[in-house]
């Protein structure tokens, strides 16, 4: 039986996943952790066992690895993208420090390891449309070097120690249970807040700009299912393009105009975003994650526009 730890258990990914992997797995087999207690995120923290770790203190991490005899670490505790062009030191801190103490746990306590990466770690020199799998990745942000050098670290701890590592790259991920912390794709969560309040959203990244995007829910089900997939089938462990639609901000604009048709979209571009988001693909080639471990997303933008405003109305009393 898996006994699994998630790191950043309170951020975007890890407030739905923690919850998704009680239901297969058991409340107490899943240990949610977070470097702070949060307020809004009492069921998780009251649902099964949460501990504080701070993924830069090794020590620390590897205590409660020990105390709980976890085998599986879901390593999500990162620096995103905007944050970390403003602070570089802490993102190299947390996502290099942070990952290596991980896969050190995880040798010496004989884990898996899931951890992702994301459509950051190609830059301006990678194939634009439909980005191979195995590519050229030569990231100008602080967030990329660290996602490429953790795709590398985490191929290094498989073929040197044997250590079970996997992990997929994300594009942009919408939800709306726990809002992003500091990423460019951000924009495309916060447009269906404002469209709900406000009838209207000004975004900070560029008409034109295409970007690749996945709900939540498609999300969750890619760890999950790489997680349970046949090792002898994966020849990418570590860095599996994934994604699940492509899109501009007026076609997530036109797409919610479908359902609040007064809802109108203007533009104030913010040049460190911007300059990101055009140093990342326009859409990748998930061929593999297909071929490999049966990927297979269910939300396209309509769908997701859909889904997206009929949970938020909910969640925001309106
Ligand atoms: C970000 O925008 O930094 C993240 C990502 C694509 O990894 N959402």
């Amino acid at each position: 039986m898996r006994k699994i730890l998630v790191t950043g258990a309170l951020g975007q990914i890890g407030s739905e996943l923690t919850m998704g992997l009680r239901k297969i797995y058991g409340n107490d087999n899943v240990i949610a952790s977070s470097r702070r207690i949060k307020e809004g995120h009492e069921d998780l923290m009251e649902s099964g066992v949460f501990e504080i770790v701070n993924v830069t203190d090794g020590k620390q991490l590897a205590e409660v690895v020990r105390k709980h005899k976890v085998n599986t670490i879901i390593h999500l505790a990162a620096i995103l993208s905007a944050v970390g062009e403003e602070k570089p030191a802490l993102a190299w801190d947390v996502n290099m420090n942070g990952l290596y103490n991980v896969l050190e746990v995880a040798r010496e306590e004989n884990c898996a390891v899931f951890t992702p990466s994301s459509i950051a770690a190609f830059g301006d020199s990678t194939p634009k449309d439909n980005t191979p799998q195995d590519t050229i990745q030569r990231p100008n942000t602080m967030y990329g070097v660290t996602k490429v050098a953790g795709e590398l670290l985490c191929d290094y701890y498989y073929h040197k120690f044997g250590v079970d590592t996997r992990g997929v790259r994300f594009p942009g991920l919408i939800s709306y249970e726990t809002l992003p912390g500091g990423g460019t794709t951000d924009y495309a969560v916060h447009i269906y807040y404002d469209a709900l309040k406000n009838k209207k959203y000004t975004s900070f990244i560029a008409k034109g700009t295409k970007m690749d995007m996945m709900y939540m829910p498609d999300a969750l089900d890619a760890i999950t299912k790489l997680l349970e997939a046949d090792p002898s089938k994966l020849i990418h462990r570590n860095a599996f393009n994934v994604t699940a639609m492509s899109f501009e901000p007026e076609e997530i604009a036109a797409s919610i105009k479908k359902i609040i048709p007064e809802f109108e979209l203007d533009y104030d571009v913010d040049p460190v975003r911007q300059a990101i988001a055009d140093s990342w693909p326009n859409s990748l080639d998930d061929s593999a994650a297909r071929e490999e471990w049966g990927w297979d997303p269910k939300y396209d933008l309509d769908a997701m526009t859909k889904d997206m405003l009929e949970k938020l109305k909910i969640k925001l009393g309106l």
